[in-house]
């Protein structure tokens, strides 16, 4: 058996982490550690933590006397990074908490890892590792900046983050690689495009535009709508994780990429068409709306002010980890939003519970007067 420590996993991806592990793989054994932000909900994982094979602690990761203890009180040989402030538009009114998070969070861990993790000195003064220890960090292709319309991100393309969220990031993977380059630390990065799918916070656009078209709210596009993002299913990101942490290659980065570029006004009408031929087709879903059917066209549309520095567009190159872990996108788009959009007809209670806190605030604050 081995322990992994999996951080962030009470929010989106982190949580679709935990149930694909524990759903595929008898010999892991699993300590979320979340600190259960206005991103992060105890009930998304609620029904995965027995207090055996998978633990919950609630805390922070900038914490390093909990980092230690749980290094001391559990066999961890693994660590998955996933906890990060991790939009965009908040970065944009607080940078600093993404700074704090992000970047001083994720050193933290390193530390607390090495401390656990290294047995000795080599001749030549390296630290030497316990076999079989891996820290894993999960990235964004936000790191590499904006493509213009051609061309794609490969792990070789120059880091140049442009918000004060993908800065934060890009300094956090800087120091993983300094971690892998001076202690000679077993790591691995990999550099997501845009995830969608169960359980993703309704403040990012694909969540967001599923609960506005159902309660008949305006579909806030920012701009033009013609920034293109390169979407992935959920699942098949946590499938490309664990098959780097099981056999990436230290020290190395991997691009992960759905092959899915879409221009946003492009996801837009095509979760209205889907919403509206599900409400004509199936009627018991009905229920779940606060608007007509007939209000589900283009009219919620609304365009409105730009993102401050809004990158034009991401595309990523997977030929490494295709090549290397033979990894790829199994979820065409096409499948994965129909069955994200049945996802939240059948689960507007966790809409509910999610959106129950600071988020009204948080949406009359970024939408209103845009
Ligand atoms: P999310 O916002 O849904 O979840 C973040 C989780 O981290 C929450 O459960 C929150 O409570 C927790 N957290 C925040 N600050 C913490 C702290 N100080 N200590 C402990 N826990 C803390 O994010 P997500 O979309 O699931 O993204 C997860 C990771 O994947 C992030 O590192 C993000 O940068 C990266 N990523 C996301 C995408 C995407 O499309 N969502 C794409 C590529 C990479
Ligand atoms: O209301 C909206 N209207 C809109 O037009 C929102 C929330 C977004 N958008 C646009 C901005 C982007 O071009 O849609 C696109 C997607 O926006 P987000 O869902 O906020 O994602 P993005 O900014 O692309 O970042 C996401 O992918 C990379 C994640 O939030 C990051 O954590 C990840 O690293």
């Amino acid at each position: 058996m081995k322990t992994y420590l999996v951080t962030g996993a009470a929010g989106f991806i982190g949580s679709n982490y935990v149930k694909y592990l524990l759903a595929n793989y008898q010999d892991v054994n699993i300590v979320i550690l979340d600190a259960l932000t206005y991103a992060g909900n105890y009930g998304t994982i609620a029904s995965d933590v027995d207090g055996k094979r998978c633990v919950f602690v609630k805390g922070d990761i900038c914490d390093a006397q909990l980092a230690a203890k749980l290094f001391a009180e559990y066999p961890i040989s693994v660590v998955v990074n996933f906890a990060a402030e991790s939009h965009v538009d908040r970065s944009i009114e607080n940078p600093q908490l993404f700074l704090q998070t992000n970047i001083l969070g994720t050193q933290n861990l390193l530390d607390a890892a090495r401390k656990a993790w290294v047995t000795g000195k080599d001749d030549k003064g390296y630290p030497v590792w316990k076999p079989g220890v891996r820290f894993h960090q999960v990235s964004t292709d936000e790191v590499y900046g904006s493509l213009g319309k051609d061309g794609y991100f490969t792990e070789t393309t120059p880091l140049d983050p442009r918000s004060p969220y993908s800065a934060a990031k890009t300094s956090a993977d800087l120091f993983v690689k300094a971690y892998v380059e001076t202690f000679k630390m077993p790591a691995t990065i990999t550099r997501c495009s845009n995830n969608y799918g169960p359980y993703h916070f309704p403040e990012k656009l694909i969540p967001l535009i599923i609960k506005n078209i159902l309660e008949g709210k305006k579909l806030p596009v920012y701009g033009k709508g013609e920034n293109v993002r390169d979407w992935l299913y959920v699942e098949d990101h946590c499938k490309a994780i664990e098959m780097v942490v099981r056999k990436g290659r230290p020290g190395e980065v991997y691009n992960v990429g759905g092959h899915n570029e879409k221009m946003n006004i492009e996801i837009v009408k095509l979760t209205i068409d889907t919403i509206r031929h599900i409400m004509e087709t199936e009627p018991k879903y009905r229920a779940v709306l606060k608007t007509e059917v007939e209000n589900i066209n283009y009219d919620l549309i609304t365009y409105v002010a730009d993102r401050l520095g809004h990158d034009m567009r991401y595309a990523i190159d997977p030929t490494k980890i295709t090549r290397e872990l033979g990894w790829y996108p199994e979820t065409k788009f096409e499948q994965g939003i129909v069955k994200t959009i049945y996802w939240y007809l059948d689960h507007q209670d966790w809409v509910k519970d999610v959106t129950s806190g600071d988020y009204q605030n948080y949406y009359e604050r970024m939408y209103q007067n845009r």
